[in-house]
């Protein structure tokens, strides 16, 4: 294969539409595909990889994974992918320099710090959000850490915590010689779904789809083993303070704390993480290791941990004091105060609708419904007991029909995927129909209607019932 021509990573980027053919990597493999897709049935997925890697769908579509079609795929090679594409030159010597590759079907909603998303429909499609392609949300570049001297501080700073000693500190290996326990949660930002609050009035941050959020099956140390290890005693008042290795530009980490209570609470599966899906953390989810603080907003689940504070105040940084936090519809910037409004840790119930895509022309089946599919979740633990539809605004009400774990309420950390069958009237073939979801968690928390009256300045939990306009075909 050393005779063939070595392309680009944006030689592939350029071909991914059928005009300019589909090029695709596999491995270091550049394949030229475009006479493969109308033979391939699942074409309409490999389309999803164009002008890109296709290992991770790859991976999901394990059909795939067999000898014939790899052999199949061998006789579309035209080239090999250039080892120096690795690195790009041009950021060399700035703090961007080292950001790890991403997965072009990650659309950022900003590229430095790199925030994007995947698509709905990809996001639907699996219970376990493959690694590429779950949402990155950071605030800072990328921290280069060397597991080899990677040290995690533990410090307890206050007596009130009752601990026999009061300093640690934990290499790569310490954390991985502790029992492993694994955990299925969802992370979820605080500002998922922030587009849509934007269309009453708009607000500060980042434009959010409903694609930030991602499933995962994460495994590491329990906190709270190494914290009743110290002898650190239950306390309601004290705090556990996180920071990461990422810098500000002050050179202050970025920061965030939870109560001491969801530390130590056996059923709040707080764990140092080092393998999401079975695979050890890359870099963008916080390689070597981050704290997953199941239930709880996004902001809390911090990345690069390395260093644990137990105290009795929260965390100072900017993210738990001024930022990931509710307010009223009718405070603005002239008027907030952020010392007046706690810092978001458990998340609302909220769903979104994943397929179809608003647009999309949706055929009617010949019994008159239309296939529905989306992710529900609540925080706290709070399992999903239902998930309505409705394609007539409310007058009908359709229940899904749920995917989830078997994971006891208050403990039910995952997310939930749902399909519904919803009749829509035929006389409609050829008009917009709007669909609603509205999730119910097990507290009989119901998402509210309308973002009229969540709207907050920072566009954070935002919780609505999803509507998506399709058009009956
Ligand atoms: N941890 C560090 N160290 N730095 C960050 O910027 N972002 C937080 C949290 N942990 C962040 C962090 C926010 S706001 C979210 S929503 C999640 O990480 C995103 O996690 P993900 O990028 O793995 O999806
Ligand atoms: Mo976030």
């Amino acid at each position: 294969r050393k005779d063939l021509p070595t392309f680009k990573l944006e030689d592939v980027q350029k071909h991914n539409t059928l005009e300019k053919g589909i090029w695709v990597t596999y491995g270091i493999g550049v394949y030229d595909i475009t006479d493969f897709i109308p033979k391939h049935p699942g074409s309409d997925k490999i389309m999803l990889g164009a002008g890109s890697a296709i290992d991770p769908f790859w991976a999901i579509y394990q059909q795939h994974n067999n000898k014939e079609i790899l052999s199949l795929l061998e006789t579309y090679r035209i080239g090999n992918i250039s080892p120096e594409d690795e690195v790009s030159t041009d950021d060399m010597g700035s703090p961007w320099a080292m950001e790890p590759k991403r997965h072009p079907l990650l659309k950022p909603a900003s590229e430095r710090p790199f925030n994007a998303e995947p698509p709905l429909t990809i996001l639907a499609e699996n219970f376990y959000t493959p690694n590429e392609f779950f949402y990155v949300r950071n605030h800072l570049p990328v921290p280069v850490i060397d597991v080899k001297t990677y040290e995690l501080e533990v410090e307890i700073e206050t007596d009130k915590a009752g601990a026999k000693s009061t300093q640690k500190a934990l290499s790569f290996e310490d954390i991985k010689a502790l029992p492993k326990h694994s955990v299925t949660a969802a992370i979820m930002c605080g500002g998922n779904r922030r587009s849509e609050m934007t269309e009453v009035k708009s607000v500060k941050g980042l434009s959010w789809g409903a694609g930030a959020v991602g499933n995962a099956k994460w495994s590491g140390a329990r906190l709270r083993d190494v914290l009743l290890a110290m002898g650190v005693q239950p306390n309601e008042n004290l705090h556990v303070i996180l920071e990461g290795a990422d810098l500000d530009p002050t050179s202050n980490p970025y920061g965030a704390s939870i109560p001491l209570s969801k530390a130590l609470d056996e059923r709040g599966d707080v764990i140092l993480a080092y393998e999401m899906n079975d695979k050890p953390l890359n870099r963008d989810h916080g390689f070597p290791i981050r704290v997953i603080v199941p239930g709880t907003v996004g902001a809390r689940n911090v990345k690069w941990l390395t260093r644990i504070v137990v105290a009795d105040h929260e965390s100072n940084s900017h993210w738990q004091q001024n930022d990931y936090k509710g307010f009223s519809p009718s405070t603005d910037w002239d008027t907030v105060d952020f010392t007046k409004s706690p810092a978001i840790q458990a998340m609302p119930v909220t769903s979104a609708i994943c397929t179809p895509l608003p647009g999309e022309k949706v055929k009617v089946s010949a019994d008159g419904f239309v296939e529905v599919r989306g992710y529900a979740w609540s925080g706290g633990g709070r399992r999903i007991v239902r998930v309505d539809l409705t394609a007539d605004k409310g007058k009908s009400w359709h229940v899904a029909t749920l995917e989830q774990e078997n994971e006891p309420d208050g403990r039910h950390y995952g997310w939930s995927l749902w399909t519904a069958r919803i009749p829509v009237d035929t006389k409609l073939k050829g008009e917009e129909v709007e669909i609603w979801s509205k999730a119910v968690d097990s507290a009989y928390n119901v998402q509210p209607e309308t973002f009229a009256n969540i709207w907050n300045l920072r566009g954070v939990l935002s919780n609505a019932y999803h509507r998506v306009k399709i058009l009956l075909n």
